[in-house]
């Protein structure tokens, strides 16, 4: 394999401005590399994943349990070099999952490449973040007393993940749990078992022993309601939809004995402001990127531009230019853009969706037939008369443009009144209205002049406000505290004499 690589220097400027640097992504252009890929296509099958029953969670627990002290016990630097075992593992196996995320999870090449890079980065930065934060902290107190502040696990954890990202937020939510002394039960989206299978296949070749890591599969209402509903699990970290977090929340809120704490990632109808100083080019690739790479499936994608009247006309045209040179089609193909929906269900789901735009909206691109039997629906568009306008997060590509004029802030105001708070664009040359912008909007993730999708584990820290979650933000650095107990030890050294050794 070719790994291209790190660029040393920024990228020069260029007419779209400066774009995300993929840090040691395969190079696709590489025709050996594509034949590597191409290969491993070949050979992937996905596998046949039984479902688990509601019944394998007592004794899934029960055997969690058993194995959590001696997890919990082992050193901080013991259970990172674990993950980093499973990191370096998994980047020799790059090409077989990057082939099974385009078979199981319909992931086009590029975005298979960047997930496993995703899960890669997620394993290395939890170890680090986990030898950092789990030493134990003395603290300055009165005379006389010695204060230690230690976290430790918290248990058995629940972890729930979606079929979009189906690598990469699978293997960051067992990592964080993991490494921080808990026991982990994964119950990953029905649609994408095979790919959770491999990545606790390699977790458990690196050293994680088998009943501190378990799998169940199956639907969320079933096999997801009875984990969550357990009463040992210690905490739930969960990505998906708002609706389903609010269950999850009920359902540990009604049970009995302690409070349990939920780490929710969930939707978001992201916008993008456009001023009347943005460069229209940049504007346009940034919202092809984010509308519908991935096809749209991706919680930080962007649903709503918002661009100001001024140069409405022509960033739409340009729009329409770039979005009809997008290919849609199968995704193992080198040449598609945007592939399929993941499933019937999503695809009835946008159709609807699409079908009440064109009667109530503008149709900004040529009509297109979605096909049922590809799941494919090519990059939609529509112009609505209000940000007010678009209430419900869809998860495809489809896209709503609305026009703006006047006070900024108020656009941002109405956009926070929305009530999800994941990610935002804001293009301007106007560097303290971006500043001033971003101040305001009750938004995880705010992008300047750039795309608003694909945040890199560590340095951009990822995770919203309001109804898109709970925080803290996965990939920063105060996620993983989050997995953790927290023990506060006070020892009164005078009355002992001085003489008592605080162990920490
Ligand atoms: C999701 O789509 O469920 O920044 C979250 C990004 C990704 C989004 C993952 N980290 O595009």
């Amino acid at each position: 394999l070719h790994l291209a690589p790190e660029p040393s220097l920024p990228l020069p400027p260029d007419l779209y401005g400066p774009r995300r640097r993929n840090s040691h992504g395969l190079d696709l252009a590489v025709p050996a590399v594509r034949a590597q890929l191409e290969q491993a296509f070949a050979a992937a099958s996905v596998p046949a994943i039984p479902g688990s029953a509601p019944e394998d969670v007592v004794p899934a627990v029960d055997r969690a349990v058993a194995a959590w002290p001696a997890w919990e016990r082992r050193s901080a630097e013991d259970r990172a070099l674990i993950l980093r075992h499973a990191a370096d593992a998994m980047e020799g196996e790059l090409p077989r999952l990057c082939a099974l995320l385009v078979k199981e999870g319909f992931k086009c090449w590029g975005d298979a490449v960047a997930e496993v890079r995703e899960a890669v980065d997620f394993l290395r930065f939890y170890a680090n973040e986990a030898e950092r934060i789990l030493q134990p902290a003395t603290l300055p107190g009165p005379t006389g007393e010695s204060n230690v502040l230690r976290l430790t696990g918290r248990g058995t954890w629940a972890c729930i993940s979606p079929w979009n990202f189906p690598l990469a937020i699978f293997t960051g939510q067992v990592a964080a749990a993991l490494v921080t002394g808990n026991c982990v039960i994964a119950k990953p989206a029905e649609q994408t078992p095979g790919i959770a299978a491999e990545a606790v296949r390699l977790l458990h070749a690196a050293g994680v022993p088998h009943p501190v890591l378990q799998l169940l599969h199956g639907a969320g209402e079933t096999v997801g309601a009875a984990l969550v509903a357990e009463p040992r699990i210690a905490g739930v970290v969960f990505t998906g939809s708002t609706q389903v977090a609010k269950i999850i929340q009920r359902t540990l809120a009604a049970k009995d004995g302690p409070i349990v704490p939920l780490i929710a990632e969930t939707g978001g109808i992201n916008a993008m402001l456009v001023d009347s100083t943005a460069l229209p080019e940049q504007v346009v690739d940034a919202v092809v990127q984010s509308a519908f790479r991935s096809a749209g499936q991706r919680c930080s994608a962007l649903r709503l531009l918002v661009v100001h009247e001024a140069i409405a006309d022509g960033v739409i045209r340009m729009l329409q230019g770039a979005a009809g040179e997008l290919v849609a089609g199968d995704p193992s193909q080198w040449r598609t853009d945007v592939g399929p929906v993941i499933d019937g269900e999503a695809f009835a789901n946008l159709q609807r969706h699409v079908r009440r735009l064109q009667a109530e909206a503008k149709p900004l691109l040529p009509e297109s037939e979605p096909d049922e039997a590809t799941r494919l629906l090519p990059p939609q568009a529509f112009e609505v008369a209000a940000v007010e306008q678009v209430r419900h997060e869809i998860f495809g590509p489809v896209l709503h443009v609305a026009r703006w004029s006047g006070d900024p802030q108020a656009v941002i105001h109405a956009i926070n009144r929305i009530g999800y708070g994941l990610t935002l664009g804001i293009q301007t040359r106007i560097d303290s209205r971006a500043e001033a912008l971003a101040r305001e909007a009750r938004i995880g993730n705010v992008y300047v002049n750039r795309n608003m999708i694909g945040a890199v584990v560590g340095v951009q820290p990822f995770g919203g406000e309001g109804m898109s979650g709970t925080g803290p933000k996965a990939g920063g650095p105060n996620y993983l505290a989050r997995f953790c107990a927290e023990q506060t030890v006070t020892i009164n050294t005078a009355a002992a004499g001085g003489n008592v050794a605080l162990l920490a």
